[in-house]
């Protein structure tokens, strides 16, 4: 069904957009749901490998007992998405970040797209699918120049077990991520939470901090989710359809 632009946007919230200074934007997988990348939750629970669910095999376990499965993993995840495209969502939010004063965009997506839509500065809060780390020393290095030798490539500078620098389930988040984007949510006046299940913290606690602060908090997903009660509106529907709208 195509968003309807006049109903679904109350006038309330066109005001406060055309008037807000200060915007933030989290985002989850759902924003790139459009451009092919598979959910995690909803939609039929789809990311699955070989029989594992992602919580297994996207764990910190794993990385222990089986860091070669967890690259096979991530090398399918990285050919899958370098197929794939920015969708009409990631634009739409590229382009607000020139339209407000102060805009932040936190993503719990690992796939890179917001960037790839022309987004800067974007608070990554699980980390990025194109970087390795070391388990060693901790340096980064891009994937794009790693050799994979026995399924598990070795860093450039002290020769230790690469791994992706993705925060896993029971993993810290990055050092410093979650306590910008916690900062940016008490200042915002303007909240929007697109495309997440909202069930994975502390990323969740992002919209309830804004609240908390006074910020007026606008959910975009076809469903509902634990948060939809705490959001001033809730707009039923996809993204990619009704983040565009907002510019008309
Ligand atoms: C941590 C790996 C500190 C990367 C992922 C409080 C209570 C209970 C448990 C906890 C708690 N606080 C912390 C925890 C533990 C845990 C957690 O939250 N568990 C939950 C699930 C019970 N959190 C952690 O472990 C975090 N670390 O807390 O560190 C610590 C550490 C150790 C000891 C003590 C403290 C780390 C969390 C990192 C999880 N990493 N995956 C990878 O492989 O990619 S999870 C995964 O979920 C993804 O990374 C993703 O970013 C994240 C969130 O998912 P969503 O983005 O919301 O996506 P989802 O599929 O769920 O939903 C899609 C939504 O889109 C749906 O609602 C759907 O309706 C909607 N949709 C679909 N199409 C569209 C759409 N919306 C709009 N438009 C569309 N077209
Ligand atoms: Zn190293």
């Amino acid at each position: 069904m195509q968003a309807d632009t006049k109903t679904l946007i109350s006038e309330e919230l066109r005001q406060r957009f055309s008037k807000a200074k200060n915007v933030l934007v989290l985002s989850g997988a759902g924003v790139s749901a459009e451009s092919g990348v598979p959910t995690f939750r909803g939609g039929g629970d789809s990311a699955v490998w070989k029989k594992m669910p992602f919580s297994v095999i996207s764990s910190a376990e794993m990385v222990e007992r089986d860091l070669p499965e967890v690259w096979e993993w991530f090398n399918y995840r990285r050919g899958v998405l370098a197929t794939l495209k920015p969708n009409s969502a990631h634009e739409a939010i590229a382009r607000w970040q020139d339209r407000f004063d102060h805009f932040t965009l936190v993503t719990q997506n690992v796939d890179g797209l917001h960037q790839a839509a022309g987004s800067r500065e974007v608070i990554e809060l699980h980390g990025t699918i194109w970087q390795a780390r070391c388990c060693d020393c901790d340096a980064r290095h891009s994937v794009r120049d790693l050799k994979f030798d026995n399924g598990v490539p070795a860093c450039f500078d002290c020769g230790g077990h690469l791994r992706p620098d993705v925060v896993l389930f029971g993993e810290m988040l990055p050092a410093g991520a979650f306590e910008l984007a916690a900062m940016k949510a008490e200042s915002c006046e303007l909240c929007f939470v697109a495309g997440t299940s909202a069930v994975v913290y502390p990323a969740a606690s992002i919209p309830e901090i804004a609240r908390a602060a006074g910020a007026y908090v606008v959910e975009v997903n076809p469903e509902l989710t634990p948060l939809s009660d705490l959001c001033d509106e809730v707009l039923p529907g996809k993204a990619g359809e009704i983040l565009p709208l907002f510019e008309k």
